[in-house]
């Protein structure tokens, strides 16, 4: 397998998750200004979406979309999803709701609008991190081992700090746990990524996120 990622971008859950999963993958990462690879190829020749995350599997074949990529990895790795009948349904949930509400209000903060725009989103974003807060069923959303949908909301909950958009004590806390993870701490070294300063980090980036 094959991610392509940017750093401190939403990818960054899949890589944590490739990682957590112990699969053997390569990984390049995009520049989405110039949306040129590492190696220096036009990533729109490989993904016409031009966005990360992005994983080609061994077949050749590519997986777009956060969501999509995590559940694949969730039901090829059945440890970072969790179990019962409706344990794909509730991981499914929580990833949509990462993605459309979540991921999406962040869109404000990365783009260069106005300071009311960016409090508006602040205070729409802190509402849903308080959603999302409520429902933890234990150190991690579904208990006390994290699933694909903790490391989504962990990549969000980094760019929480770097916008110092407030959350709630529990989301602080799973925060720290999930950076004293080895998995953790060795996709965010890939990146490039300062493990304790990551909130703050990706200035350069952050133009180019369109998030
Ligand atoms: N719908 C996509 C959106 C992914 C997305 O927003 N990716 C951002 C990084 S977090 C990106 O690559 N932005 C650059 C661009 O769209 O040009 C998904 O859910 O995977």
């Amino acid at each position: 397998m094959k991610l392509y990622y940017s750093p401190l971008a939403c990818s960054l859950a899949d890589h944590i998750a490739l990682k957590e999963a112990g699969a053997t993958f390569e990984y390049e990462a995009v520049d989405l200004k110039t949306k040129l690879t590492a190696s220096g190829r036009d990533f729109t020749d490989i993904s016409r979406k031009g966005y990360v995350p992005a994983l080609i599997l061994d077949s050749g074949e590519m997986i777009t979309e956060n969501i999509a990529i995590l559940d694949y990895l969730a039901s090829r790795y059945p440890h970072l999803s969790i179990p019962g009948e409706l344990g794909r349904t509730r991981i499914l949930e929580a990833l949509t709701f990462i993605s459309t509400e979540l991921h999406r209000n962040f869109k404000p903060m990365w783009h260069a609008h106005g300071f009311q725009e960016k409090a508006r989103a602040s205070e729409t974003l802190e509402d849903l991190f308080q959603f999302i807060s409520d429902e933890f069923k234990g150190a991690y959303l579904f208990g006390d081992e994290p699933s694909v949908a903790d490391f989504y909301l962990f990549v969000l909950l980094l760019w929480a700090a770097r916008f110092e958009v407030p959350v709630t004590p529990t989301l602080q806390a799973m925060r720290t746990r999930m950076q004293t993870r080895p998995a953790v701490q060795a996709a965010m070294r890939d990146e490039g990524l300062d493990v304790e300063g990551a909130g703050r980090q990706g200035a350069e980036n952050a133009a180019a996120l369109t998030s």
